[in-house]
């Protein structure tokens, strides 16, 4: 009978930015069946116990065994009652009621297929759902929906998008982008942000930060690469969302917040090396077209001015959860107000200054922690 360390459950920080946690998971039973009950709870709009349930996936994501007993997650914080009575459970029977009970759940099962669209949140699936739909094929069936320019992408390219992304594709899409920023750019910096910067396998998108060090900087420059992408036929879906920075307007102090750069939304054409039409011998012309040698992407480009880059950097490597409790650490022990832009620090009345991720930290008083680290 080992007891745990207390070594390991008595320093444990509530904050996942004061945690290291790689993609080496012991407690993916656990987090998976966290993750169902959050997503329910997002269904329903349930914001409070949605961030219970990601919290204790993200504690349980970092904890370097295998939780065995209710002994082993003793003192640990983020495990509030109902989170324990899942871990027991799992611990007892091998799997949660409740998480059963959501996967067999009309409302859940409707909704995990229509936000399963690009384009369709929440509140769209409130209403579809009310209308009496029930699966993505009855959506595409039904004509009298009225659906966004988003959306028709979605159901478009559906198959494509619902297929993760791996790495090969992101590497090849990071080729694309990189060539075609520095034909108008070339001094520019294309970092890619989001799960793959964590060392992530697999994506549902590709996210890049594009920025040109000194102070030009060119409004221009993503309309240009959209239209360069649309006369060679790649540009699938695009949504330019312009810059709305406000100079010395403080950070946005939301948990959630979307920042203010200018992006773009886009689902890129990504042709696949592996499928090769020459290849089909075949007599007859009209089963040649049929054959598609390409794979819909979603890719995220955001354009930062380079004194904010480390900053857009943070935001946009997440995880999700590592940026909100980054968030809440700055104002809750800090006084300080952090978003994708800067770092305002209350007491001083000042903005502090970062070239680096590390110099974030540094200015929050806390130790780096690797974007590797950063899968909470
Ligand atoms: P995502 O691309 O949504 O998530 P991800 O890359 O971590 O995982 P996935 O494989 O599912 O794509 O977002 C990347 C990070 O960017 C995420 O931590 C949140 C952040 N983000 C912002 O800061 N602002 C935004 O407007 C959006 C959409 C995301
Ligand atoms: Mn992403
Ligand atoms: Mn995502
Ligand atoms: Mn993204």
């Amino acid at each position: 009978e080992s007891e745990v360390p207390s070594c390991i459950t008595r320093k444990v920080s509530q904050y996942s930015c004061q945690r290291k946690t790689t993609l080496n998971n012991y407690n993916k039973k656990f987090t998976d069946a966290f993750e169902i009950m959050a997503e329910n709870y997002e269904f329903k709009e349930n914001e409070i116990f949605c961030l219970e349930f990601l919290r204790a996936a993200s504690l349980l994501k970092y904890l370097p065994f295998p939780v065995t007993r209710m002994k082993d997650i003793q003192g640990l914080p983020c495990i509030g009652d109902q989170v324990r009575d899942v871990i027991e459970e799992i611990i007892e029977e091998g799997e949660s009621s409740r998480v059963k009970e959501v996967l067999n759940d009309e409302r859940y099962k409707a909704f995990k297929q229509f936000t399963s669209v690009f384009g369709v949140g929440v509140k769209t699936s409130e209403k579809w759902y009310r209308m009496g739909l029930r699966t993505v094929e009855e959506l595409k069936a039904d004509k009298t929906l009225k659906l966004s320019k988003m959306q028709k992408a979605g159901f478009l390219y559906y198959e494509d998008l619902v297929s993760c992304v791996s790495k090969a594709e992101a590497d090849a899409v990071t080729l694309i982008v990189k060539n075609t920023v520095s034909t108008f750019l070339p001094d520019a910096l294309v970092t890619i942000t989001g799960g793959f910067r964590r060392g992530k396998k697999m994506g549902h998108d590709i996210d890049f930060l594009i920025t040109n060090p000194g102070p030009r900087e060119d409004d221009e420059l993503l309309h240009k690469v959209v239209d360069l992408w649309k006369k060679q036929g790649l540009l699938l879906y695009c949504d330019i969302i312009e810059s709305t920075f406000v100079e010395e307007q403080l950070p946005s102090r939301k948990v959630d917040a979307m920042d203010n750069f200018q992006k773009c939304f886009t689902i890129l054409k990504l042709y696949q090396p592996g499928v090769d039409n020459s290849s089909y011998n075949t007599s007859k012309k009209s089963d040649m077209a049929e054959i598609k040698d390409w794979k819909a992407i979603r890719v995220d480009l955001v354009i930062t001015p380079f004194e904010q880059y480390a900053y857009a950097l943070l935001g946009w490597t997440g995880s999700r959860e590592f940026g909100r409790d980054l968030r809440r650490y700055a104002s809750h022990e800090r006084k300080m107000i952090l978003d994708n832009h800067g770092l305002y620090d209350r007491r001083k009345r000042i903005f502090l200054k970062a070239g680096s991720e590390e110099e974030i930290f540094a200015h929050l008083g806390l130790d780096y922690v690797e974007p590797w680290e950063r899968n909470a």
